[in-house]
């Protein structure tokens, strides 16, 4: 069995559980600040994925979300956030995904990203493109910045948000729209298929970016920071975006 194929055997499975049991939301807590909900659903959609894994590879590393005592590694591992978009999934809203990746030893292997309750399924596997379902996508051609429509999010840490404000007015003034989906991997699956022709945001988690990172590479898409460095996931600040709108974005970014 590939891992590919378990990625997405336990993406789907542990979605259709989410999906199911939306109303069997208990054991509410707060990672942190009120801003960072975590519930039974986040652990048992974890457990499914984690235990799915080490049925068919015993030996591999899983970095996920809900671990205790998370493992220090960067490479050769598994990186999972079970349920991306936890505020919304608590608000019963549908805009919620299972994100499960893989690193390798020098580079992400694969992605995907499942959204149970809008049935998309993304994926993507190292320098194999990237799929949305059966059809493969590709990044939006828009080269026009003041026409793009681009995406953001609001970190947890009340002090990031404080110094996010000025930036957000920034491009909101100069691109056609701003969206907030509240699933950064979804996000990014939207700048993969050109429902979004950008995605940016701070101090995430790799977890967050892993799988959406490699579907939007595999799409097209240009990834940095968004101070126009080489992207690390572990440090969470990430850029992706069409390639004619990147400069100028930049540019816009980097003004405040
Ligand atoms: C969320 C991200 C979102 C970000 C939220 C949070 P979670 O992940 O997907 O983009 O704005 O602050 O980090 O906590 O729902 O897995």
């Amino acid at each position: 069995m590939k891992r590919m194929e378990i990625a997405i055997r336990a993406a789907k499975e542990a979605g259709i559980f989410l999906k199911e049991n939306k109303d069997s939301i208990s054991g509410l807590k707060y990672k942190g600040s009120h801003t960072n909900p975590v519930t039974n659903m986040d652990v048992d959609a974890q457990k499914i994925i984690v235990n799915m894994i080490k049925i068919y590879f015993p030996s591999d590393v899983i970095l996920a979300e809900e671990e205790i005592g998370k493992n220090k590694s960067n490479k050769n591992m598994w990186i999972i956030d079970p349920l991306d978009g936890t505020v919304n999934y608590i608000h019963r809203s549908s805009i919620y995904t299972v994100s499960i990746a893989y690193m390798g030893e020098k580079a992400l292997e694969l992605g995907v990203v499942f959204a149970p309750e809008l049935n998309e399924l993304f994926y993507a596997k190292n320098k194999e493109g990237a799929y949305l379902n059966e059809s493969k996508v590709h990044v939006s051609d828009k080269s026009d910045i003041s026409l793009a429509l681009v995406e953001t999010g609001f970190s947890y840490k009340h002090r990031e948000r404080e110094k996010f404000i000025p930036i957000f007015s920034e491009i909101l003034q100069h691109v056609q729209d701003v969206r907030v989906t509240g699933s950064a991997a979804l996000e990014l699956c939207y700048v993969a298929c050109g429902r979004a022709d950008g995605y940016w945001e701070y101090s995430l988690s790799p977890w967050d970016l892993a799988a959406g990172v490699l579907i939007a590479k595999e799409a097209g898409a240009i990834i940095s920071t968004p101070s126009g460095e080489k992207l690390d996931i572990f440090k969470g600040d990430i850029l992706a975006i069409a390639p004619s709108l990147y400069q100028e974005f930049i540019e816009l970014i980097n003004r405040r």
